[in-house]
């Protein structure tokens, strides 16, 4: 007779056997099946301490190491709570898969414990949502919700696993397990033709950009959008943040962009980071040419733009890269134009590299910006994490690491230090560093607890304002002093929160205080929040224009 085996272990082998063996999970009644048989395997369980920390954390990790991030969490209310998170991965295409306990199939329609149409509510915010239908298709579903969330625009996938599939015990068979090819997503790449027709485009325009998408952004390897911008000769602009044109890493870049005479989206989506491609911000004569994953992003920029779309193909970000590096190499000359663009993206104000506070008692952002770039100059394996409102801005606009994370076009905050443990859990040997508001820091601050659980150490630096302050600045500027109300916050003591949680604290005042707080931080090996009371500024805009 053929050996018998329940649900729960075929979903925990297949992920074991596809070496995604990290899972980001809350326990629940329907998914301890999967925690027992989580033992008979080489599964890492990191046990959180709320259900969106868990999808953020595999959302951070997808985008770290190009594998799937994985979540457990239970049905009902652990599965809203984490698919709340789901958004932020959506926007910045990052794969993850969400498995999600869920009322027993038999029970459905008869009131079950944590009855709800699951599916259908991901449904908006993953690229794929479905609810598992047989114990013996389980590991199947687990291969294709992996495949699905690689597989062209990257992103998160839901698959929902009624508990009583899980419970099931069916034949153990060859059947039951999905082949390694089963989780390799379909590449769609750039044939040379193709590939050829972008260069003639590029070659003909005298003022082209390529602009990327988020994915190729969290490639943690820049180099590659390097060699690309090498080969072609043309300026390669990565655009991942919810302020587009106005991110402060692009520097003064939308003074150029109105210039362009032809704009290559590479996996980037013509949408509102570039205010829709539309005049003034591009000039109305500018040409595009779309390379996309997805046949609706072509189709949207060919009803935008009508003729001015002047070629279109869909093919993956990642393979295109790397085709027209290599259709390229060797036979472009740099642009005079991109120089012009690089001088335009470097561009700071002047007066940044002096700039102190002026305010007893506070720290200006800048003078927070020097102490982490010199605290990351000696660590090159360091990975940032950038959150929160405005203070968030400051480290993009003047720290430029290997490896960043930062919260993406859904423009959501609160993810930053769920980031930072999943970073640390990505790679062991990297200091991670988190700046974030103080109103960001209290979406996730029990996950300290986690970190210290699982010794995953990170320093989470906090721009302490006391106040919302991204929202205070939109009254001060919409509204007026009058009428800008309910955005403060008490200057509290984010550094004892980290140090009552097992973690070590540095509350900061000064800015001479900052460098030897940075580093008590790092070397205590502990999850660590400096708290730095900061002036409540607005972030940078930055434009050569309007000197500052
Ligand atoms: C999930 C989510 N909730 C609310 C907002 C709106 N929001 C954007 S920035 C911000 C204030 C952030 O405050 P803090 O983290 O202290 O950063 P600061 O702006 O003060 O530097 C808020 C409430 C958002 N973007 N995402
Ligand atoms: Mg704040």
């Amino acid at each position: 007779m053929a050996k018998q085996i329940r649900g729960a272990d075929i979903v925990a082998r297949t992920l074991d056997a596809a070496g995604l063996r990290t899972i980001f999970t809350l326990s629940g009644n329907h998914i301890m099946s999967l925690f027992d048989a989580a033992l008979d395997t080489g599964l890492r369980l990191i046990h959180v301490r709320h259900e969106a920390a868990a999808v953020h954390m595999a959302d951070a990790w997808g985008r770290l190491t190009g594998q799937c991030g994985i979540v457990w969490v239970s049905g009902g209310a652990g599965f809203t709570n984490a698919a709340a998170a789901l958004c932020t991965a959506r926007a910045a295409e990052s794969p993850l898969v969400l498995l999600a306990a869920h009322a027993g199939l038999k029970e459905l329609g008869r009131g079950a414990f944590q009855e709800l149409r699951q599916a259908e509510m991901a449904a908006p915010v993953a690229k794929a949502s479905w609810t598992a239908g047989s114990a013996a298709a389980l590991g199947h579903d687990v291969a294709e919700a992996a495949r699905k969330a690689l597989s062209g625009r990257r992103g998160p996938v839901h698959l929902s696993l009624p508990f009583d599939l899980l419970d099931e015990k069916v034949d153990d068979a060859p059947s039951l397990w999905p082949a390694p090819s089963a989780f390799v997503p379909q590449a769609r790449s750039l044939q040379a033709a193709a590939a050829e027709r972008v260069l003639v485009g590029l070659a003909t325009a005298k003022r082209p950009l390529v602009l990327v998408g988020p994915q190729l952004c969290h490639s943690g390897d820049l180099s590659q959008l390097e060699a690309l911008e090498k080969a072609l000769g043309t300026a390669v602009i990565p655009m991942e943040s919810p302020r587009g044109l106005n991110d402060a890493r692009l520097g003064a870049f939308a003074e150029v962009l109105r210039q362009a005479d032809l704009i290559v989206l590479l996996g980037k989506a013509l949408d509102f980071t570039l205010r829709f491609g539309d005049a003034p911000v591009v000039d109305p004569a500018c040409r595009f040419i779309v390379i996309d994953p997805e046949a609706e992003m072509v189709e949207r920029v060919a009803r935008e733009k009508g003729e001015r779309l002047a070629y279109s193909i869909v093919a993956d970000p990642v393979p295109a890269m790397q085709a027209l590096t290599e259709g390229a190499r060797g036979k472009t000359d740099a642009h005079a134009w991109t120089s012009e663009v690089r001088a335009a993206v470097a561009y700071r104000p002047v007066s940044w590299a002096t700039q102190t506070s002026t305010q007893p008692g506070k720290v200006h952002p800048l003078e927070l910006c020097r102490a982490l770039q010199a605290a990351l100059a000696t660590r090159p394996n360091a990975i940032l994490v950038c959150d929160g409102g405005e203070i968030g801005q400051w480290p993009q606009a003047t720290l430029s690491p290997a490896r960043r994370v930062i919260n993406g076009p859904a423009g959501s905050i609160g993810a930053s230090i769920p980031f930072a443990i999943a970073a640390r859990a990505s790679d062991p040997t990297a200091p991670v560093i988190a700046v974030m508001g103080d109103g960001t820091f209290g979406f996730h601050m029990a996950e300290f607890d986690t970190a210290v659980r699982y010794g995953l150490p990170f320093v989470a630096v906090v721009g302490n304002d006391a106040a919302w302050n991204a929202e205070h600045q939109i009254q001060l500027r919409e509204y007026g002093r009058n009428r800008a109300h309910g955005c403060e916050l008490l200057p509290s003591r984010y550094d004892l929160v980290a140090q009552a949680l097992g973690g070590h604290g540095e509350l900061v005042t000064a800015a001479s205080e900052l460098p030897a707080a940075l580093e008590r931080a790092i070397a205590s090996g502990k999850p660590a929040c400096v708290n730095v009371m900061i002036e409540r500024i607005p972030a940078p805009s930055i434009r050569r224009s309007t000197p500052q």
